[in-house]
């Protein structure tokens, strides 16, 4: 297939990789944080909270954001929650809270529980970017900076119907409920597979970021429908969770799997043939651009209400492809 690039919101092919063209930045606004703080960005306190700090996904963020915001002589530290917990991630959010920054970048593990306190921290002057996942309340945030991941969803679901021949049942399996991105990567996945009449959409399953449940999941899955032919994972643990229950299943290549991220676990399973595709994100793009929209907002400039990063399928056939292979999540900066 020959390699069309086009600007940004499209989707674009090139040679097999689907990248998927940043959906543009819409909407500027003014620094909405508050009387905050004013005369540039060097020097300022900016504190990054990530979803799972352990995971690939927010450790290549973090570095981007850190190599950034170091660049711009800010003072900035980052921390994350140790599970995907409401209840672990407030108390980071509160510690940060009453050392009151000029600016906080966070994923927030919940699309509303949250939002009162970040609400309050907003209005005491910081000024809060929102990093890959988002909250209802479109009061929070200066700028929200994300993967399209309901496109990401309808390109796994494409993807998946011609790797099962447009037949057979398949199953979503995600996170839980009420997290913005991985909800979004469901209602495309969804949507989309609704074009293909011969594939049957099984009821989703969450499995609460747990490798281990995922693996038990697609096994259960696979005793109750024979002709189960393929799996959508809506992020990492999912995809390696998945992996591991088709291994050790003996099922691995029979029933195809769509995953999203490209941590190094998935990057394996791609090689070994129990991964089929992997819709990677650009978290390092997510992070470094949120610091970029802080820095504008602390130097009074206008500022992105939203950014859409870039998104790329990857194969078996493309994954040695440099352009494609910049796009694996690191374990370390
Ligand atoms: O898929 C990413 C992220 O976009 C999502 O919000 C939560 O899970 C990941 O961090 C991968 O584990």
């Amino acid at each position: 297939m020959g390699s069309i690039r086009s600007r940004r919101g499209l989707l674009v092919a090139v040679g097999t990789v689907l990248a998927l063209g940043a959906a543009s930045a819409c909407g500027s606004s003014d620094d909405g944080g508050g009387s905050g703080s004013s005369g540039g960005a060097k020097g300022k306190k900016v504190r990054l909270i990530t979803g799972v700090k352990s995971d690939p996904f927010y450790i290549t963020m973090t570095c981007a954001a850190q190599q950034e915001a170091k660049a711009k002589g800010m003072d900035f530290t980052a921390d994350g929650s140790a599970q995907w917990d409401v209840s672990v991630q407030r108390p980071l959010l509160d510690s940060v809270a009453a050392a009151r920054p000029d600016g906080l970048l966070i994923s927030p593990v919940d699309t509303s529980a949250l939002t009162p306190s970040l609400k309050q921290i907003q209005s005491a002057g910081t000024k809060v970017a929102l990093v890959d996942t988002t909250v209802s309340d479109d009061s929070v945030g200066i700028t929200r900076i994300s993967s399209d991941n309901e496109k990401g969803g309808r390109v796994a679901a494409d993807a998946l119907a011609k790797l099962m021949n447009e037949k057979g049942s398949v199953i979503v399996i995600s996170v839980k409920p009420g997290v913005s991105t991985t909800d979004a990567r469901i209602k495309g996945f969804t949507e989309e597979m609704g074009k293909y009449p011969n594939i049957k959409v099984l009821p989703t399953l969450y499995d609460n970021d747990l490798p281990a449940t995922a693996a038990s999941q697609i096994q259960s899955t696979l005793a109750a429908h024979p002709d189960l032919g393929g799996a959508f994972a809506g992020n990492t643990n999912t995809g390696t969770g998945i992996a591991t229950g088709l291994k050790q299943a003996g099922k691995q290549g029979a029933v195809k799997v769509a995953a999203f991220d490209a941590e190094p676990d998935e990057v394996a399973a791609l090689k070994a043939g129990t991964l089929q595709v992997l819709v990677a994100q650009d978290p390092a793009a997510i992070g470094r651009q949120a610091v970029d929209q802080l820095a504008d907002a602390f130097e009074g400039k206008s500022v992105s209400k939203s950014i859409g990063t870039d998104m790329v399928a990857i194969t078996k056939d493309n994954m040695n492809d440099p352009s494609v292979s910049k796009y694996f999540y690191k374990s370390q900066c």
